[in-house]
């Protein structure tokens, strides 16, 4: 298999694009080789402009459930464009899309759409501190909630693949109000309420997925609501990255537990760039121009993002078995390979989320971040250059999840399988 565009491409953006890519995660560094250069998606597979076919596992790290050009969000989206690209005043479609994360969330009342999930959470953590007017937020390490200054502090993904997890860029001002705490574990967030009486929110992944797929039990997620109760603090469920895709309603409807704020982004915009977050409406009425709590976008709302983000939602719920299927689909897969892994002596932690699934090269089961690192990156790179050798197209760091799509069909699944045993049975051999 011949990538040389993909790698004349890449040098080329090199010299014009800081390392290439417009997010590092992208480019490859943790698990070495070219980022591929993509011509295009059909459906559950990308091509890469040497003309190779992968089937796709990363799905824009989330966005497609439906796959890509999935015709029903193509045609919503053809339609909304010949109407013209954006007016910066309001439409129905945003009215029509808040109805339905009104409807589909127990927990929101009200919803403001933002065009990213980093501008959702950014957004959010202001308002948790305008409604209770205090200043700390208590974060979990390897928990990622994007890039602003707050929160960038012990995060996943991208952050956690190069290795600097707290970026320089962030005044230690900022960043003085975060306080850290570590996933699955009640008594270091107990310790976070024991130091300081100015925290005006908890913010977590309840299904984290930054730090690879690591899901919070839910006796931990209980009794943190327990805790922000008892001491007047509001919790946050960043769900830009579960949300739509580890159940449709959210990961309150499977762990019981209510959130005060929800985020949202990826599978919102079917593709398109859109964030959100919402909140009862008490909480919402604090936003401007109803409330003080300034925040705002050019782009808000923009009318061809929700009628991509409506027809992805809309389709969602219309066949609301789908994540089940999705969900035996991605078990079958981590499953598979963990068997392929074991017969060549190699210990993998799985796990599933709805249309999400993770896997670790770990000898024990991870509960947190540092757990997380425990695990063989260099056997991780190793997986990960034979399954792309293979045409599988996995993402490139330990620290992310994997996704599939309705478009992922069974046989993709059993191939998969197969060409996982050949790479491990390769890598153990060589
Ligand atoms: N932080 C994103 C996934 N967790 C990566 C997005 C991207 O690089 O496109």
């Amino acid at each position: 298999m011949s990538t040389e565009a993909s790698k004349k491409a890449f040098e080329e953006a090199q010299g014009l694009i800081p390392g290439g890519v417009d997010s590092p995660v992208r480019a490859f560094k943790s698990v070495g080789g070219t980022p591929l250069f993509i011509q295009e998606g059909q459906g559950g597979y990308l091509i890469d402009i040497d003309g190779n076919k992968y089937v796709d596992y990363v799905q824009s790290w989330g966005p497609l459930i439906f796959g890509h050009r999935d015709e029903s969000i193509e045609n919503a989206i053809i339609d909304a464009v010949k109407h013209g690209l954006s007016f910066g005043a309001p439409t129905l479609a945003e009215t029509e899309l808040a109805k339905l994360v009104v409807e589909l969330f127990d927990s929101i009342d009200k919803v403001r759409f933002v065009s990213s999930g980093t501008e959702a959470v950014m957004s959010a953590i202001r308002l948790a501190r305008g409604y209770t007017g205090r200043d700390d937020i208590v974060k979990f390490t390897g928990c990622y909630h994007g890039h602003s200054d707050s929160l960038l502090v012990e995060a996943g993904s991208g952050a956690a693949t190069f290795g600097n997890p707290s970026s320089p860029g962030v005044p230690a001002d900022f960043t003085k109000h975060t306080l850290l705490a570590e996933y699955n574990n009640i008594e270091s967030v107990k310790k976070c309420f024991a130091d300081s009486s100015n925290i005006a929110c908890v913010i977590i992944e309840p299904i984290a997925g930054n730090m690879g797929l690591v899901p919070a039990d839910k006796e931990f997620l209980h009794e943190l609501r327990e805790l922000c109760d008892a001491n007047g603090a509001l919790l946050i469920f960043d769900e830009v990255m579960s949300g739509f895709r580890a159940t449709l309603r959210g990961a309150e409807s499977i762990t019981g537990v209510t959130p005060d704020i929800v985020t949202l982004g990826k599978v919102i915009g079917g593709g398109m760039p859109v964030g959100a977050f919402g909140a009862r409406a008490e909480i919402m009425a604090k936003l401007s121009p109803e409330g003080p709590v300034y925040q705002a976008g050019t782009l808000s709302g923009n009318p061809v993002a929700m009628a991509a983000g409506y027809a992805a939602l809309t389709k969602l719920k219309q066949n609301s078995r789908v994540i089940d299927v999705l969900n035996s689909r991605a078990a079958r897969l981590v499953e598979g390979m963990q068997t392929a892994a074991k017969e060549c002596g190699i210990t993998m932690q799985i796990d599933t989320r709805g249309s999400m699934f993770g896997f670790f090269f770990n000898e024990n089961p991870v509960k947190n971040f540092h757990d997380a690192t425990q695990s063989d990156a260099k056997l991780f790179a190793k997986f990960h250059a034979g399954m792309l050798q293979e045409g599988y197209y996995f993402a490139c760091s330990l620290y992310e999840t994997g996704f599939i799509s309705t478009a992922t069909t069974d046989t993709m699944i059993e191939e998969t399988i197969s060409a996982s045993a050949r790479v491990f049975k390769e890598i153990t051999n060589g």
